[in-house]
């Protein structure tokens, strides 16, 4: 039902003849206020949320790629933040402007005039195919750009950091832990991810049995482990700070516990803690198969129920440590 509350002047609105011109004269544009209110929201909300939330947008900035998917967010969320404000401006206007109860207000119209805006239209789709092709793009140039994206890129990542020392670290996972080898410190395995600040990272991600996914959240890398695949993810540490580590693939009944912690330490820290621990699990290194790039259980294999797959050494780069890696 609709009221017909009369313009301004008392006349009824909906006499055409009488009321029309007059109300078309009267009547603001107000899609131009809506544009007009939208832009300088848009222009005071973008800045205050990259300068103030931005720097607190997970997964923070840990690591290299921890930044860059904090900068992503931030883009993404800076492009986001003004479609919900179109929404919300028009519907704050159209409450604001059209309701019913307003002395004076429009009579709602339909008809023709409400049905196409060939404006609107072609406004709409130019801005959304914009929008989606340039974060497409973006999306795709974020990937293979110089920090990656925190996740895992198969055995041949498309691309390599180009620090001189990177640090090895082999993820394995199995129902349902994961586990840390350190290849370059004498192969020794820990529960714990321990890893030095300002250092390139190789997580070389694989699992025992089925497929997990190798979650470090601070560290902002994700990357799949897959039986007899060494998936590589690399980054390179900025902070020292706490790690929680997830399995982020649905693998199996206790997938839900499939987790453990590690820590970003200092350089000295770090090795001072990697020989102390090469050292004394010395005895348990020794019964375990030698280091692989990837493992396969099999009670029957040759090698004491696992197999290394025979891959290429270590590139030159990936030398951090003591040692070179077990052959
Ligand atoms: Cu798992």
């Amino acid at each position: 039902m609709t009221v017909d509350n009369g313009d301004a002047a008392g006349q009824p609105l909906t006499n055409p003849d009488a009321a029309g011109h007059r109300r078309a004269a009267a009547e603001p544009r107000h899609m131009w206020r809506i544009v007009a209110i939208w832009a300088v929201l848009s222009a005071i909300v973008d800045p205050l949320f990259y300068f103030l939330v931005g720097p607190h947008v997970p997964p923070g900035t840990m690591t290299s790629a921890a930044e860059e998917n904090q900068f992503d967010f931030n883009i993404l969320l800076v492009i986001a933040l003004p479609v919900l404000l179109g929404v919300w401006v028009y519907m704050a206007y159209a409450l604001i402007t059209w309701r019913a109860s307003r002395k004076g207000a429009p009579e709602p119209v339909g008809g023709a005039g409400a049905r196409s805006n060939l404006g609107v239209q072609v406004g709409w789709i130019v801005i959304t195919s914009f929008v989606v092709l340039f974060l497409a793009g973006f999306g795709t140039f974020e990937l293979i750009t110089t920090n990656g994206a925190g996740g895992g890129e198969g055995p041949n990542p498309i691309w390599t950091p180009t620090s001189a020392s990177i640090l090895p670290v082999q993820v394995i996972g199995q129902q349902w832990k994961f586990t840390y080898r350190y290849p370059t410190f004498g192969g020794f395995e820990s529960q714990q991810l321990i890893v030095p600040v300002n250092t390139t990272i190789a997580f070389h991600v694989t699992s025992l049995d089925v497929i997990h996914s190798f979650w470090a959240y601070q560290l902002s890398i994700k990357a799949d482990a897959n039986p007899q695949q060494d998936n590589v993810a690399y980054t390179t540490t900025n902070e020292t700070g706490s790690v929680t580590v997830r399995c982020s693939e649905l693998c199996g009944l206790w997938h839900g516990s499939m987790f453990n912690y590690g820590k970003v330490v200092s350089k000295t820290a770090f090795l001072v803690w990697a020989k102390a621990t090469e050292a004394a699990t010395a005895a348990n290194t020794k019964l375990l198969p030698p280091f692989a790039w990837t493992y396969v259980p099999d009670a029957n294999g040759a090698d004491g129920g696992y197999y290394p797959d025979n891959v290429v050494p270590y590139s030159p780069s990936e030398v951090y440590g003591a040692k070179q890696p077990a052959s």
